[in-house]
Order: structure tokens, then C-alpha cells, then sequence
């Protein structure tokens, strides 16, 4: 296994006016165009806008539009992400957090949240996930529920969306929610080719259905020509990829949460998923736990902010969570930032008790993240102020 930079994205880096490489998430400076893509030096502006300016403030101007003649760097604005946020949203908070910093980024510029998909049975995950929503201004986002029995209980917070005066939201019980596989079509056969982004931080129920989907009024492909046609990356919490300290701290196998719930759906991806997928392992949140502080701390904007305190309500504060499912989302939106290291390409392998295995191989479509000690810290941070963004507009 041979450690690398994450590879690019399809979002190219690459300007196709020149060669300068710039980050995804550059800020687009709101500036005049020239018609050609070149945007003017805002300092250039100025001048021409105070011509009795002193020499003394026109120095500063004048090399500033030296520069940007010199540095005439065609700045190319990137398309947001258009993602999709398939969850088992009510069992861990993590989902909540990621769900938080999927908005942030939109909020951004950084991607479009196309539609949200729940691998959770419960009829209160899909309002818990539009009352979230319409917190972040965000409402009418499509959501897909499934009707598989898989962790029917109704957990710790799911019981918040039952006060729609504190978390308004208009989708009052999952049964009124479209199939998951429906949805995940309709959005899907909507998308421009390789363009989609998937993040899966639950079971791979729906997922594994929509594989196994037929040609329906959406899209004439059947679920694996769809997927292969329209997604460009399945960026997922899942599996294990390195011995985690068990009782008592003694490394050993870990069997993953989202794996074992639905081993059969986990299969499936792993061996037919047609594009490819980045793994982050239960290693990876696991050494990046969430600073409780911040749950303290960085929500109090608003009287009542629903990721605080389902945080709390999972579990509260002295304990620092760990960032399974935030993990996946910042790579899935950011995989240029070089937060992580990603494996070499290979096939991951799921045993009869959930257990998954990688075994690298050129042929293959999965790789998993690896966390360098020295970008703890600032993934860290990342993910804090990804999470605790303010709404655009607050509700
Ligand atoms: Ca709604
Ligand atoms: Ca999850």
C-alpha cells in the first residue's frame, strides 16, 4: 500500500485558459468581466473611480495593478458539488453534524444538495431531516425514505421533530415521503452525466436498491447503466480498514456499524458499484473525535439550533464524538484540500459477519482514506466550523 495526495477531482483544477492551478474553493470575486473570462483587478477599479487620489495612496494601487497585469490570471469559476446525502439520520448524531456542514458548503458555492435519502426505518427520520433542512433555509430538498426494517426504534432525537414551533419543517411523517430508490432515480436520470456525487454514512440499503432498479418512468437505464452514466464518485463511512484498540486497548478486527446492519446491501455495492468509491473507514472519525466545546460553544446564534442539541440529546457534552460521517462529506466536497491521504485502487471484499477486507488491485474502483497525524488539527477545525456555520438566513 503506498501512501499518495488524493487524486484529482473531474472539477478541473486547471484553468483552460492557462495552467494555473487553482483550489476548488476559491472565492469568485464579484468583479467585471471583460467577455473573454478575465476578471479586472478590483484595485484597477478604484483608481480609474478617484483620479485625485495622492501619490502616496496611488503607490499601493499602481503596483497592486501592476500585478494583477503581470499575474493577468484568468479566474474560473468552479460549479458547485451537486450531491446526494443518503443516511440512517437519527442513529448516531454524527449524521446531524454532516448534514450541517453539507448546507455550509452550499452556503459556499461548494456543492448542491440534490435530494437526501435515509437508510434509517423510522417515520420520524425523514421530518427530523426536513426540519433540518428548513433551518438552513433549505426546505423543499427532495427526501427519499426506505421501508426496510433496519433499526426501526426511533433512537434519542428523532422525538425533536415532533415540535414543529421550535423546528418548523412541513413533512410530518416518513409515510408521506416518496421510496428512497424513487427519488435517488428521479434526481439521478435530472443530472448531467459523471456529475453526481453520492455520500453514504448509513447502510447500503438504498443504494444497493437502486443497483437493482429497472427502467421506470425517470429513466429508461436500469440502476447500474444509471449510476454509471450519472455519478462520479460514492464517497462512503463504511467498513474498517486498520485494527481499532478494543476493550481494554488491544488492536483487533472491527466489524462496522453501517457494514453489519445490512451485510447483504454492503456486498452488493462493494462488488457492483460501477464507479468509484472512497471508503472512510471507522478508523478515520475514530481518531478525529468532535471537540465537545464547540457543541458548547459555537451553535448559541440561535435560541435553539437543532444540531446542539441533538448532539446533546445523543450524547451530551463532556464527550467528544467522533467524526465518521463528517469525514466523508469533507472529502466528497473538498477531495483537492489534501486533508487525506487516499490508498492506491483496489477491490474491498465484505465476509459473512461484516468484516471488510481491501486488497489493492489497478482493476479496481475503491480506495480508503488515510489520516496523516499532522492533519488532525486541521481537519479537526474543519470540521468544526463546517458543522456550527451559521445559516444564510437565520431561521
Ligand atoms: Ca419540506
Ligand atoms: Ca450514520
Amino acid at each position: 500500500m503506498v501512501l499518495k495526495s488524493s487524486p484529482p477531482s473531474n472539477a478541473s483544477p486547471i484553468s483552460d485558459q492557462g495552467t494555473c492551478p487553482l483550489p476548488r474553493a476559491l472565492p469568485v470575486v464579484p468583479a467585471p468581466e471583460d467577455g473573454k473570462g478575465r476578471i479586472h483587478h478590483p484595485l484597477s477599479i478604484k483608481a480609474a473611480a478617484n483620479p485625485s487620489l495622492s501619490l502616496h495612496e496611488l503607490l499601493p494601487l499602481l503596483i497592486g495593478l501592476a500585478c494583477a497585469v503581470w499575474f493577468d490570471v484568468p479566474v474560473v469559476a468552479q460549479s458547485p458539488v451537486p450531491l446526494i446525502y443518503d443516511t440512517d439520520m437519527g442513529n448516531d448524531c454524527d449524521d446531524v453534524l454532516a448534514l450541517g456542514m453539507i448546507h455550509a458548503l452550499q452556503s459556499r458555492g461548494e456543492c448542491e444538495l440534490l435530494a437526501v435519502t435515509i437508510t434509517k426505518d423510522h417515520p420520524l427520520a425523514a421530518p427530523f431531516t426536513d426540519a433540518v433542512n428548513t433551518f438552513y433555509g433549505r426546505g423543499d430538498i427532495p427526501i427519499g425514505v426506505c421501508r426496510s426494517g433496519v433499526t426501526p426504534e426511533q433512537g434519542r432525537f428523532l422525538g425533536m421533530a415532533a415540535d414543529r414551533e421550535k423546528y418548523p419543517h412541513d413533512l410530518t411523517s416518513g409515510d408521506d415521503a416518496p421510496a428512497a430508490v424513487a427519488v435517488l432515480r428521479k434526481t439521478l436520470a435530472a443530472a448531467q452525466d459523471a456529475s453526481v456525487v453520492i455520500v453514504q454514512v448509513g447502510f447500503s440499503t438504498n443504494l444497493a436498491d437502486l443497483l437493482r432498479s429497472k427502467a421506470d418512468q425517470h429513466s429508461q437505464q436500469d440502476g447500474v447503466e444509471l449510476v454509471r452514466q450519472k455519478v462520479r464518485l460514492l464517497s462512503l463511512m463504511a467498513g474498517a480498514f486498520r485494527q481499532v484498540p478494543g476493550k481494554g486497548g488491544k488492536l483487533g478486527d472491527h466489524r462496522e456499524y453501517n457494514v453489519v446492519k445490512d451485510i447483504p446491501a454492503a456486498r452488493a455495492i462493494a462488488a457492483y458499484w460501477p464507479t468509484e468509491m472512497v471508503w472512510s473507514g471507522f478508523e478515520i472519525g475514530l481518531a478525529l473525535p468532535y471537540p465537545h466545546r464547540s457543541i458548547l460553544h459555537d451553535f448559541g446564534y440561535v435560541p435553539h439550533h437543532p444540531l446542539s442539541e441533538a448532539y446533546i440529546m445523543y450524547m451530551p457534552p463532556p464527550h467528544d464524538r467522533p467524526t465518521w460521517d463528517l469525514t466523508s462529506v469533507l472529502y466528497a466536497v473538498r477531495p483537492d484540500h489534501d486533508y487525506f491521504a487516499v490508498s492506491d485502487l483496489g477491490h474491498v471484499s465484505v465476509a459473512d459477519d461484516g468484516l471488510t477486507t481491501f486488497k489493492e488491485n489497478d482493476q479496481g474502483k475503491s480506495r480508503y482514506l488515510i489520516l496523516r497525524d499532522q492533519d488532525k488539527a486541521r481537519i479537526t477545525e474543519a470540521l468544526m466550523l463546517l458543522s456550527s456555520q451559521p445559516p444564510t438566513v437565520m431561521p
